[in-house]
């Protein structure tokens, strides 16, 4: 669709064509509303479409990171490995983009820039980078949390003479590696993905480490025939047991022990059973790794153990284990030779706790120490997390309110679904949601069939505004921190707290209790007449939910 053919006004806006915008227009359609979505990238797949670095591949098995809306969709596609490749995941995106008409509600290459709620009409506008108009009745941000690629602010890259790349960025023709000098900043998800297969090409690759990271072997594999029967046999007890699970994947075992009730020996032998098994569940073999220092510190002993043993040289294998760490604090890389592969005399780590990087120069990265000169630097030094594309977009009301502002110390939400001051706009896997502490796409259908079983709800109450109650969502985020609290994961200096960007609020965002958990409060949320949200009609009443 070109910028003419744009309607001036729709139902809904959705911003952003990945699996939660996708699937969020698909049931506004069957809903009988008008959709108008926009997409920055060039084509659908959000986070899938941008990371399309060397290795990137999801982290949750592939039958289990898919739509589970439709029975046939399910049944017909078929994953090939464990774990799917960002190839395969786009394949897939493509295909349900394709199978349900989703393409032509979709301007894409257009950035949302401003979302302005007109408080006397009640409705948005939305405004692109060319400058186009939209009104909306309704405005749904299904803009990801991981989506805003952060470059970090080190001096002098403009001088840089070769070619850089952030692997959240990555150019849809590849790079080719080959013979080149590469240094790669950033060792986190992304980075572990990546460096062991620029190592493959690269004839020098220089690893820059800020913080040693835990990394879990992936276990991945093809998938086999009679075990994808099986589980599309059992597929709908299986999505209704992630649905209900703390997680949302199925298959997570669900520890009812601690891990200082097991003698060393027990512990010892689940553990290597849980990493033999690999994969994320590692931090579930006891139910208080990630509640008890004690317990975590048995967890992340072995792990550190792991390392030492994949990586030949003593000193090396130190340097690249975490120290004063809680394992599973940050997010849990999955690796396939990640730490293997800096047994290779071309692959050097470059600690920078012992020099820092200073700036960037025209040749390559200087720390305090030296100069390393290269040809090509990758940036794997991920996103501003869960509130970058939001406040990326000014979002306003007529009255001068502005979201930036509201959440200037931090995200408040209620439910994660919506903000108190801004009707009519609903945030899909927001903070203060499961989102990326879960099996986002859990998350994303979940959060996708309650705002569309709201929107009709309200068009039956004959209801055109909907707003959290400032009450409901103090209190929300008082739970939300409450749970988190009770955990170790806000000691972690992690994206989950925004520690990775100077100047974020420290502010634990995601919400801890579980997907089944805060499934079953939502639900009881609407059952009960949509408590905590205010409602009024077109004519001005004011009208509470039963009305
Ligand atoms: O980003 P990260 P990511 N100088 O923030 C370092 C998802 N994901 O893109 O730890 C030097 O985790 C930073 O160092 P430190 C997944 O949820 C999933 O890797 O801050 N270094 C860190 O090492 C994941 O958690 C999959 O000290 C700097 C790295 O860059 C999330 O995306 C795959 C620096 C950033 O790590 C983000 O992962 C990929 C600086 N100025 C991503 N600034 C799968 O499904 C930052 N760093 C498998």
């Amino acid at each position: 669709m070109t910028t003419k053919n744009l309607p001036t006004s729709v139902d809904v806006v959705v911003v952003g064509a990945g699996f939660a915008g996708l699937y969020m227009l698909h049931r506004l359609r069957a809903l009988g509303m008008t959709v108008q979505v926009f997409e920055a990238g060039s084509d659908v797949g959000g986070t899938w479409f941008w990371n399309r670095y060397p290795g990137a591949r999801c982290d949750v098995e592939s039958m289990e990171y898919s739509y589970s809306f439709s029975d046939e969709l399910q049944q017909e596609w078929a994953w090939t490995e464990r774990y799917a490749t960002q190839p395969e995941i786009l394949r897939y995106v493509n295909h349900v983009a394709d199978r349900f008409d989703l393409r032509r509600s979709v301007q894409f290459k257009t950035r949302v820039r401003s979302a302005v709620f007109d408080e006397d009409q009640d409705q948005w506008t939305i405004t692109t980078d060319g400058n186009a108009s939209v009104t909306a009745h309704f405005c749904i941000m299904a803009t990801g949390c991981l989506s805003a690629a952060k470059v970090p602010e080190i001096a002098g890259l403009s001088n840089f003479k070769g070619d850089w790349y952030h692997t959240g960025l990555w150019p849809q023709e590849g790079v080719d590696f080959s013979g080149k000098v590469v240094a790669v900043i950033g060792t986190g998800s992304s980075g572990i993905q990546l460096i062991p297969e620029v190592a493959k090409q690269a004839s020098q690759l220089y690893v820059f480490q800020r913080t040693p990271t835990f990394s879990l072997p992936a276990g991945n594999r093809p998938l086999q025939p009679q075990a994808v029967l099986e589980t599309k046999k059992n597929y709908a007890e299986l999505r209704q047991q992630a649905r209900g699970s703390p997680a949302g994947v199925a298959s997570y075992p669900v520890p009812t022990r601690s891990a200082l009730d097991a003698t060393p020996e027990e512990r010892e032998a689940a553990y290597e059973v849980r990493w033999q098994a690999g994969g994320t569940a590692y931090t579930r073999t006891y139910n208080d790794v990630m509640l008890s220092q004690a317990s975590n510190e048995t967890a992340a002993d072995f792990a550190r153990r792991k390392i030492a043993s994949r990586v030949h040289d003593p000193v090396l294998a130190d340097a690249l284990s975490p120290k004063d760490v809680l394992i599973g604090t940050k997010r849990l890389c999955l690796d396939d030779g990640y730490f293997e592969t800096f047994n290779q005399n071309h692959v050097k780590l470059v600690d920078l706790r012992e020099a820092p990087i200073q700036d960037i120069t025209a040749e390559g990265v200087r720390t305090s120490l030296t100069e390393y000169k290269v040809d090509a630097l990758i940036f794997a030094t991920g996103f501003d997390a869960m509130t970058g594309a939001l406040l990326n977009i000014d979002i306003r009301t007529s009255s001068g309110k502005t979201l930036a502002k509201s959440w200037a110390a931090g995200p408040r939400t209620y439910l994660g679904l919506m903000t108190a001051g801004f009707p009519n706009l609903f945030t899909i896997t927001g903070p203060g949601s499961p989102s990326v502490i879960s099996n986002v796409m859990v998350s994303i259908e979940q959060h996708v069939e309650w705002i569309t079983d709201c929107l009709r709800f309200m068009r039956e109450a004959r209801h055109t505004h909907i707003e959290a109650d400032l009450t409901a969502q103090d209190a929300w985020v008082a739970h939300v921190n409450e749970l988190a609290n009770a955990t170790l994961y806000p000691l972690g200096n992690s994206w989950y707290v925004g520690a990775n960007i100077p100047g974020k609020p420290r502010v634990f965002m995601p919400y801890v209790g579980g997907v089944g958990r805060y499934r079953q409060k939502c639900t009881e949320i609407a059952a009960n007449g949509y408590e905590g949200f205010r409602f009024s009609a077109a004519d001005g009443a004011q009208r509470s939910a039963d009305t």
